[in-house]
Protein backbone atom coordinates (compact mmCIF):
# COMPACT_ATOMS: atom_id res chain seq x y z
CA UNK A 1 0.00 0.00 0.00
CA UNK A 2 2.89 2.51 1.08
CA UNK A 3 4.56 1.63 -2.69
CA UNK A 4 1.78 2.48 -4.02
CA UNK A 5 1.05 5.67 -2.86
CA UNK A 6 4.47 6.89 -3.54
CA UNK A 7 3.92 5.79 -7.11
CA UNK A 8 1.16 7.65 -7.23
CA UNK A 9 3.10 10.69 -5.55
CA UNK A 10 5.47 9.90 -8.47
CA UNK A 11 3.02 10.14 -11.48
CA UNK A 12 1.66 13.20 -10.44
CA UNK A 13 5.07 14.87 -9.88
CA UNK A 14 5.60 15.38 -13.64
CA UNK A 15 7.98 18.13 -13.37
CA UNK A 16 10.10 15.97 -11.63
CA UNK A 17 10.85 13.16 -14.49
CA UNK A 18 14.25 14.34 -15.44
CA UNK A 19 15.84 13.63 -12.33
CA UNK A 20 14.54 10.39 -11.85
CA UNK A 21 14.34 9.26 -15.41
CA UNK A 22 11.58 8.24 -18.06
CA UNK A 23 9.09 5.32 -16.61
CA UNK A 24 10.06 3.65 -19.48
CA UNK A 25 13.98 3.70 -17.79
CA UNK A 26 12.31 3.20 -14.60
CA UNK A 27 10.76 -0.08 -15.70
CA UNK A 28 13.89 -1.82 -17.40
CA UNK A 29 16.28 -0.48 -14.73
CA UNK A 30 16.77 1.28 -11.44
CA UNK A 31 19.40 3.44 -12.56
CA UNK A 32 18.87 4.92 -16.22
CA UNK A 33 18.02 8.54 -14.93
CA UNK A 34 21.23 8.27 -13.10
CA UNK A 35 23.59 10.54 -15.76
CA UNK A 36 27.15 10.95 -16.14
CA UNK A 37 28.84 13.06 -13.72
CA UNK A 38 32.36 14.63 -14.95
CA UNK A 39 35.54 13.12 -13.93
CA UNK A 40 37.27 14.18 -10.21
CA UNK A 41 39.44 17.57 -11.07
CA UNK A 42 42.28 15.93 -9.36
CA UNK A 43 42.28 11.86 -9.00
CA UNK A 44 40.70 12.30 -12.91
CA UNK A 45 44.19 13.31 -14.01
CA UNK A 46 45.81 10.31 -12.91
CA UNK A 47 42.51 8.50 -14.69
CA UNK A 48 44.18 10.31 -17.88
CA UNK A 49 47.55 9.71 -17.50
CA UNK A 50 47.61 6.26 -16.91
CA UNK A 51 45.73 5.83 -20.41
CA UNK A 52 48.64 8.35 -21.60
CA UNK A 53 51.45 5.63 -23.85
CA UNK A 54 54.05 8.44 -24.09
CA UNK A 55 56.36 7.25 -21.89
CA UNK A 56 57.70 10.85 -21.21
CA UNK A 57 54.74 11.36 -19.63
CA UNK A 58 54.48 13.13 -16.28
CA UNK A 59 52.11 13.01 -13.90
CA UNK A 60 51.94 16.27 -11.78
CA UNK A 61 48.71 16.52 -11.20
CA UNK A 62 47.20 14.64 -7.36
CA UNK A 63 50.18 15.78 -4.79
CA UNK A 64 51.90 12.31 -4.03
CA UNK A 65 55.82 12.48 -3.32
CA UNK A 66 57.98 10.86 -5.89
CA UNK A 67 61.47 10.01 -5.39
CA UNK A 68 64.12 11.49 -8.11
CA UNK A 69 63.70 8.64 -10.34
CA UNK A 70 59.97 9.50 -10.21
CA UNK A 71 58.69 6.39 -8.46
CA UNK A 72 56.69 6.39 -5.37
CA UNK A 73 58.41 6.68 -1.88
CA UNK A 74 58.02 4.82 0.46
CA UNK A 75 59.94 5.78 3.69
CA UNK A 76 62.89 4.21 5.66
CA UNK A 77 60.99 5.12 9.15
CA UNK A 78 57.84 3.42 7.54
CA UNK A 79 59.74 0.34 6.32
CA UNK A 80 61.08 -0.03 9.66
CA UNK A 81 58.05 0.70 11.57
CA UNK A 82 56.13 -2.03 9.78
CA UNK A 83 59.07 -4.71 10.81
CA UNK A 84 58.54 -3.89 14.53
CA UNK A 85 55.00 -4.14 14.22
CA UNK A 86 55.07 -7.14 12.38
CA UNK A 87 57.72 -8.77 14.45
CA UNK A 88 54.62 -8.22 17.19
CA UNK A 89 52.31 -10.30 15.63
CA UNK A 90 49.34 -8.36 17.11
CA UNK A 91 45.37 -9.46 16.89
CA UNK A 92 43.48 -7.99 14.04
CA UNK A 93 40.73 -6.58 16.17
CA UNK A 94 38.11 -3.98 15.98
CA UNK A 95 39.94 -0.64 17.16
CA UNK A 96 37.83 1.61 19.58
CA UNK A 97 35.65 3.72 17.66
CA UNK A 98 37.84 6.77 18.49
CA UNK A 99 40.66 4.98 16.73
CA UNK A 100 43.77 3.70 18.48
CA UNK A 101 44.77 5.31 22.13
CA UNK A 102 48.24 5.69 21.75
CA UNK A 103 48.16 7.19 17.96
CA UNK A 104 45.43 9.96 19.09
CA UNK A 105 47.77 11.04 22.08
CA UNK A 106 50.92 11.20 19.35
CA UNK A 107 48.75 12.85 16.77
CA UNK A 108 47.55 15.55 18.87
CA UNK A 109 51.36 16.03 20.66
CA UNK A 110 52.76 16.22 17.31
CA UNK A 111 50.42 18.92 15.82
CA UNK A 112 50.00 20.74 19.23
CA UNK A 113 53.45 20.69 20.55
CA UNK A 114 54.95 18.04 23.65
CA UNK A 115 54.94 21.05 25.86
CA UNK A 116 51.33 21.71 25.17
CA UNK A 117 49.29 23.65 27.88
CA UNK A 118 45.44 21.97 26.29
CA UNK A 119 46.77 18.79 26.34
CA UNK A 120 48.36 18.86 30.08
CA UNK A 121 45.05 20.08 30.74
CA UNK A 122 43.18 17.56 29.00
CA UNK A 123 40.76 20.54 27.33
CA UNK A 124 40.99 18.69 24.20
CA UNK A 125 39.55 15.26 22.42
CA UNK A 126 41.31 13.56 19.20
CA UNK A 127 39.89 10.82 17.22
CA UNK A 128 41.91 9.15 14.83
CA UNK A 129 40.24 9.38 11.32
CA UNK A 130 40.22 8.21 7.35
CA UNK A 131 43.28 10.28 6.97
CA UNK A 132 43.00 14.48 6.08
CA UNK A 133 39.58 13.68 3.87
CA UNK A 134 37.77 11.39 6.36
CA UNK A 135 38.79 14.03 9.30
CA UNK A 136 37.26 17.03 7.45
CA UNK A 137 34.16 15.11 6.50
CA UNK A 138 33.64 14.34 10.86
CA UNK A 139 34.75 17.70 11.30
CA UNK A 140 32.19 18.70 8.95
CA UNK A 141 29.35 16.82 10.48
CA UNK A 142 30.08 17.54 13.71
CA UNK A 143 29.79 21.48 13.00
CA UNK A 144 26.81 20.96 10.59
CA UNK A 145 25.19 19.39 14.05
CA UNK A 146 26.39 21.15 17.08
CA UNK A 147 27.71 24.49 15.86
CA UNK A 148 25.28 27.07 17.52
CA UNK A 149 26.84 29.58 15.04
CA UNK A 150 25.96 30.50 11.06
CA UNK A 151 26.42 27.01 9.02
CA UNK A 152 28.59 29.18 6.70
CA UNK A 153 31.81 27.97 6.13
CA UNK A 154 34.48 30.85 4.26
CA UNK A 155 37.31 29.20 2.24
CA UNK A 156 40.01 30.25 0.69
CA UNK A 157 39.57 31.49 -2.54
CA UNK A 158 40.93 29.47 -4.17
CA UNK A 159 41.02 26.23 -1.82
CA UNK A 160 41.33 22.47 -2.15
CA UNK A 161 38.64 21.30 -4.50
CA UNK A 162 37.41 18.93 -2.44
CA UNK A 163 36.61 21.18 0.70
CA UNK A 164 33.48 22.26 -1.10
CA UNK A 165 31.54 19.36 -1.41
CA UNK A 166 32.85 17.79 2.10
CA UNK A 167 30.91 20.62 3.82
CA UNK A 168 28.31 21.26 1.80
CA UNK A 169 27.73 17.19 1.16
CA UNK A 170 27.62 17.75 5.29
CA UNK A 171 24.86 20.57 5.35
CA UNK A 172 27.35 23.74 5.69
CA UNK A 173 26.63 26.72 3.01
CA UNK A 174 30.05 27.78 1.14
CA UNK A 175 31.38 31.36 1.30
CA UNK A 176 34.70 32.76 0.74
CA UNK A 177 37.38 35.17 1.55
CA UNK A 178 39.89 36.53 -0.85
CA UNK A 179 43.50 34.53 -0.66
CA UNK A 180 45.92 34.93 -3.66
CA UNK A 181 46.94 37.68 -5.51
CA UNK A 182 47.15 36.68 -9.31
CA UNK A 183 48.77 39.75 -10.02
CA UNK A 184 51.91 38.59 -8.05
CA UNK A 185 51.37 35.04 -7.31
CA UNK A 186 51.19 35.73 -3.52
CA UNK A 187 49.30 36.32 -0.82
CA UNK A 188 46.32 38.80 -0.88
CA UNK A 189 46.96 39.71 2.80
CA UNK A 190 44.98 42.92 2.48
CA UNK A 191 42.09 41.26 0.46
CA UNK A 192 41.83 38.68 3.08
CA UNK A 193 41.96 41.07 6.34
CA UNK A 194 39.19 43.12 4.36
CA UNK A 195 37.02 39.92 3.84
CA UNK A 196 37.68 38.38 7.29
CA UNK A 197 36.71 41.68 8.83
CA UNK A 198 33.01 41.20 7.30
CA UNK A 199 32.46 37.77 8.10
CA UNK A 200 29.29 37.62 10.29
CA UNK A 201 30.63 36.64 14.32
CA UNK A 202 30.40 32.95 14.70
CA UNK A 203 30.83 31.73 11.50
CA UNK A 204 33.71 29.24 10.49
CA UNK A 205 36.80 30.33 9.13
CA UNK A 206 39.18 27.10 7.58
CA UNK A 207 42.81 27.97 7.12
CA UNK A 208 45.42 25.98 5.59
CA UNK A 209 47.86 25.84 8.47
CA UNK A 210 50.76 25.52 5.93
CA UNK A 211 52.02 24.38 2.65
CA UNK A 212 48.51 26.24 1.04
CA UNK A 213 47.23 24.24 -1.61
CA UNK A 214 47.02 24.84 -4.11
CA UNK A 215 48.64 28.14 -4.43
CA UNK A 216 51.57 27.38 -2.29
CA UNK A 217 51.51 30.86 -0.82
CA UNK A 218 51.14 31.16 2.96
CA UNK A 219 50.37 34.08 5.42
CA UNK A 220 54.23 35.02 7.20
CA UNK A 221 54.11 34.78 11.10
CA UNK A 222 53.09 39.00 11.53
CA UNK A 223 50.41 38.53 8.86
CA UNK A 224 49.35 34.86 10.93
CA UNK A 225 49.15 37.43 14.12
CA UNK A 226 46.66 40.21 12.50
CA UNK A 227 44.89 36.90 11.33
CA UNK A 228 44.29 35.99 14.70
CA UNK A 229 43.63 39.08 16.25
CA UNK A 230 41.04 39.69 13.66
CA UNK A 231 39.51 36.26 13.81
CA UNK A 232 39.13 37.04 17.14
CA UNK A 233 37.21 40.48 17.04
CA UNK A 234 34.48 38.61 14.62
CA UNK A 235 34.10 35.22 17.06
CA UNK A 236 34.58 33.16 14.85
CA UNK A 237 34.97 29.37 14.99
CA UNK A 238 38.43 28.46 13.18
CA UNK A 239 38.60 25.12 11.71
CA UNK A 240 42.59 24.76 10.55
CA UNK A 241 43.46 21.99 7.74
CA UNK A 242 47.26 20.92 8.26
CA UNK A 243 47.37 18.09 5.53
CA UNK A 244 51.25 18.94 4.94
CA UNK A 245 52.90 19.14 8.15
CA UNK A 246 56.34 19.00 7.47
CA UNK A 247 56.24 19.96 3.54
CA UNK A 248 56.12 23.63 3.98
CA UNK A 249 59.79 24.48 6.07
CA UNK A 250 60.88 20.82 6.32
CA UNK A 251 60.64 21.36 9.94
CA UNK A 252 57.51 20.03 11.70
CA UNK A 253 57.23 21.96 14.60
CA UNK A 254 57.86 25.66 12.30
CA UNK A 255 55.06 24.13 10.22
CA UNK A 256 52.84 23.88 12.85
CA UNK A 257 53.73 27.52 14.12
CA UNK A 258 50.31 29.12 13.30
CA UNK A 259 47.95 26.32 14.90
CA UNK A 260 49.89 26.78 17.68
CA UNK A 261 49.76 30.41 17.51
CA UNK A 262 45.90 30.55 17.38
CA UNK A 263 45.39 28.16 20.70
CA UNK A 264 47.96 30.23 22.47
CA UNK A 265 46.24 33.21 21.77
CA UNK A 266 42.92 31.42 22.98
CA UNK A 267 41.11 30.06 20.03
CA UNK A 268 39.32 26.60 20.54
CA UNK A 269 39.98 25.53 16.81
CA UNK A 270 39.17 22.46 15.40
CA UNK A 271 41.90 20.77 13.36
CA UNK A 272 42.29 18.06 10.73
CA UNK A 273 45.59 16.30 10.18
CA UNK A 274 46.86 13.21 7.43
CA UNK A 275 50.24 11.40 7.69
CA UNK A 276 49.51 11.09 3.69
CA UNK A 277 52.09 13.09 2.93
CA UNK A 278 54.23 13.60 5.99
CA UNK A 279 54.45 10.04 6.33
CA UNK A 280 54.12 8.75 3.13
CA UNK A 281 50.79 6.83 4.07
CA UNK A 282 48.86 8.00 1.18
CA UNK A 283 47.05 4.85 1.19
CA UNK A 284 46.96 3.75 4.78
CA UNK A 285 44.10 7.01 5.29
CA UNK A 286 45.45 7.62 8.92
CA UNK A 287 44.84 10.86 10.04
CA UNK A 288 43.29 12.77 13.21
CA UNK A 289 40.50 15.06 14.47
CA UNK A 290 40.78 17.32 17.07
CA UNK A 291 38.22 19.67 19.30
CA UNK A 292 40.12 22.05 21.60
CA UNK A 293 37.17 22.65 24.13
CA UNK A 294 37.18 24.90 27.07
CA UNK A 295 37.56 22.61 29.65
CA UNK A 296 37.88 18.50 30.35
CA UNK A 297 34.16 18.44 30.93
CA UNK A 298 33.21 19.72 27.49
CA UNK A 299 36.25 17.85 25.61
CA UNK A 300 34.43 14.53 26.73
CA UNK A 301 31.17 15.39 26.19
CA UNK A 302 32.53 16.43 22.37
CA UNK A 303 34.30 13.08 22.34
CA UNK A 304 30.91 11.31 23.33
CA UNK A 305 29.34 12.84 20.28
CA UNK A 306 32.07 12.06 18.13
CA UNK A 307 31.62 8.89 18.47
CA UNK A 308 28.10 8.92 17.91
CA UNK A 309 28.86 10.53 14.59
CA UNK A 310 31.52 8.21 13.67
CA UNK A 311 29.99 4.71 14.89
CA UNK A 312 27.03 5.10 11.85
CA UNK A 313 29.52 5.93 9.33
CA UNK A 314 32.56 3.17 9.50
CA UNK A 315 32.67 2.06 12.88
CA UNK A 316 35.99 2.43 13.83
CA UNK A 317 39.32 3.43 12.08
CA UNK A 318 41.27 1.00 9.98
CA UNK A 319 44.71 -0.43 12.29
CA UNK A 320 47.48 -0.94 9.87
CA UNK A 321 48.50 2.68 8.93
CA UNK A 322 47.95 3.76 12.90
CA UNK A 323 50.45 1.43 14.30
CA UNK A 324 52.57 2.65 11.63
CA UNK A 325 52.64 6.39 12.66
CA UNK A 326 52.46 5.60 16.22
CA UNK A 327 55.54 3.42 16.22
CA UNK A 328 57.48 6.21 14.15
CA UNK A 329 56.70 9.00 16.56
CA UNK A 330 56.99 6.88 19.78
CA UNK A 331 60.33 5.51 19.05
CA UNK A 332 63.26 7.98 19.35
CA UNK A 333 65.48 6.32 16.67
CA UNK A 334 62.36 6.08 14.17
CA UNK A 335 61.26 9.53 14.95
CA UNK A 336 64.76 11.26 14.23
CA UNK A 337 65.10 9.04 10.83
CA UNK A 338 61.68 10.71 9.95
CA UNK A 339 62.22 13.78 10.79
CA UNK A 340 65.50 13.95 8.48
CA UNK A 341 63.62 12.40 5.90
CA UNK A 342 60.49 14.62 5.70
CA UNK A 343 63.37 17.50 5.47
CA UNK A 344 64.99 15.47 2.14
CA UNK A 345 61.42 15.78 0.78
CA UNK A 346 60.70 19.04 1.21
CA UNK A 347 64.72 19.81 -0.16
CA UNK A 348 64.03 17.74 -3.05
CA UNK A 349 60.98 19.98 -3.75
CA UNK A 350 63.03 22.89 -3.49
CA UNK A 351 65.74 22.24 -5.36
CA UNK A 352 62.77 21.38 -8.06
CA UNK A 353 61.50 24.95 -7.93
CA UNK A 354 65.13 26.38 -8.61
CA UNK A 355 65.82 23.63 -11.38
CA UNK A 356 62.45 24.55 -13.24
CA UNK A 357 63.11 28.75 -13.06
CA UNK A 358 66.62 27.98 -14.05
CA UNK A 359 65.34 25.77 -17.42
CA UNK A 360 62.52 28.32 -18.12
CA UNK A 361 65.75 31.29 -18.34
CA UNK A 362 68.03 28.68 -20.28
CA UNK A 363 64.84 27.61 -22.65
CA UNK A 364 64.74 31.79 -23.20
CA UNK A 365 61.76 32.39 -21.55
CA UNK A 366 61.35 36.17 -20.47
CA UNK A 367 58.10 36.16 -17.50
CA UNK A 368 59.12 36.66 -14.47
CA UNK A 369 59.07 32.70 -12.70
CA UNK A 370 60.00 34.12 -9.26
CA UNK A 371 57.11 33.18 -7.84
CA UNK A 372 57.77 29.10 -8.82
CA UNK A 373 60.72 29.57 -6.06
CA UNK A 374 58.82 31.87 -4.00
CA UNK A 375 55.88 29.50 -2.99
CA UNK A 376 56.25 26.52 -0.92
CA UNK A 377 55.04 23.40 0.08
CA UNK A 378 53.65 20.59 -2.53
CA UNK A 379 51.95 22.75 -5.48
CA UNK A 380 53.08 25.13 -7.57
CA UNK A 381 50.49 27.63 -8.35
CA UNK A 382 52.15 28.70 -11.96
CA UNK A 383 49.54 31.13 -13.65
CA UNK A 384 48.94 28.95 -16.36
CA UNK A 385 45.36 29.22 -17.87
CA UNK A 386 43.06 26.51 -18.76
CA UNK A 387 43.78 26.28 -22.34
CA UNK A 388 47.83 26.73 -21.79
CA UNK A 389 47.28 23.62 -19.62
CA UNK A 390 45.48 21.82 -22.76
CA UNK A 391 48.43 22.11 -24.82
CA UNK A 392 50.85 21.15 -21.91
CA UNK A 393 49.10 17.77 -21.57
CA UNK A 394 48.13 17.25 -25.59
CA UNK A 395 51.65 18.22 -26.96
CA UNK A 396 53.93 17.16 -23.84
CA UNK A 397 51.87 14.51 -22.22
CA UNK A 398 52.13 17.01 -19.20
CA UNK A 399 49.31 15.78 -16.62
CA UNK A 400 48.41 18.78 -13.93
CA UNK A 401 44.87 20.27 -13.15
CA UNK A 402 43.01 22.81 -15.05
CA UNK A 403 43.67 25.66 -12.52
CA UNK A 404 47.33 25.74 -13.38
CA UNK A 405 48.42 24.09 -10.55
CA UNK A 406 51.82 21.57 -10.65
CA UNK A 407 52.41 19.09 -8.19
CA UNK A 408 55.91 19.92 -7.80
CA UNK A 409 56.53 16.48 -5.83
CA UNK A 410 56.17 14.95 -9.22
CA UNK A 411 59.08 16.74 -10.82
CA UNK A 412 62.47 15.12 -11.46
CA UNK A 413 65.94 15.92 -12.37
CA UNK A 414 64.87 13.56 -15.13
CA UNK A 415 62.07 15.40 -16.25
CA UNK A 416 62.55 19.18 -15.10
CA UNK A 417 64.13 19.91 -18.50
CA UNK A 418 61.24 18.46 -20.57
CA UNK A 419 58.79 20.85 -18.29
CA UNK A 420 60.62 23.70 -18.64
CA UNK A 421 60.77 23.24 -22.01
CA UNK A 422 56.45 22.55 -22.53
CA UNK A 423 55.89 25.31 -20.54
CA UNK A 424 57.87 28.00 -21.84
CA UNK A 425 56.70 26.78 -25.63
CA UNK A 426 52.86 27.31 -24.18
CA UNK A 427 53.41 30.68 -22.42
CA UNK A 428 56.12 32.47 -25.59
N1 LIG B 1 43.52 18.76 2.81
C1 LIG B 1 44.22 19.29 1.79
C2 LIG B 1 44.48 20.75 1.77
C3 LIG B 1 44.73 18.45 0.79
O1 LIG B 1 45.42 18.98 -0.20
C4 LIG B 1 44.47 17.07 0.83
C5 LIG B 1 44.97 16.14 -0.24
C6 LIG B 1 43.73 16.58 1.93
C7 LIG B 1 43.28 17.46 2.90
C8 LIG B 1 43.38 15.14 2.14
O2 LIG B 1 44.33 14.26 1.99
P1 LIG B 1 44.19 12.75 2.53
O3 LIG B 1 42.72 12.46 2.64
O4 LIG B 1 44.84 11.92 1.52
O5 LIG B 1 44.86 12.75 3.85
N2 LIG B 1 45.17 16.68 -1.50
C9 LIG B 1 45.80 15.92 -2.61
C10 LIG B 1 45.09 14.63 -2.92
C11 LIG B 1 47.21 15.57 -2.26
C12 LIG B 1 43.63 14.72 -3.19
O6 LIG B 1 43.14 15.63 -3.88
O7 LIG B 1 42.94 13.82 -2.68
C13 LIG B 1 45.83 16.84 -3.83
O8 LIG B 1 46.41 16.43 -4.84
O9 LIG B 1 45.33 17.98 -3.75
Amino acid sequence: MALLKSHKALFSLGHLAPCLGSLSARNSSWWGGVQMGPPDPILGVTEAFKKDPNPKKMNLGVGAYRDDQGKPFVLKSVRKAEEIVAAKQLDKEYLPIGGLGDFTKACAQLALGTDSQVLSSGRSITVQTISGTGSLRIGANFLGRFHGGPKDVYLPKPSWGNHTPIFRDAGMQLKAYRYYDPSNCGFDFKGAMEDISNIPEQSVILLHACAHNPTGVDPRPEQWKEMAEIVKKRNLLVFFDMAYQGFASGDIDRDAWAVRHFIEQGHNIVLSQSFAKNMGLYGERVGGFTVVCEDADEAKRVESQLKILIRPIYSNPPTSGARIATTILNTPELRSLWLEEVHGMANRIIKMREQLVAGLKKEGSSHNWQHVTDQIGMFCFTGLKPEQVGRLTKEFSVYMTKDGRISMAGVTSGNVGLLAQGIHAVTK
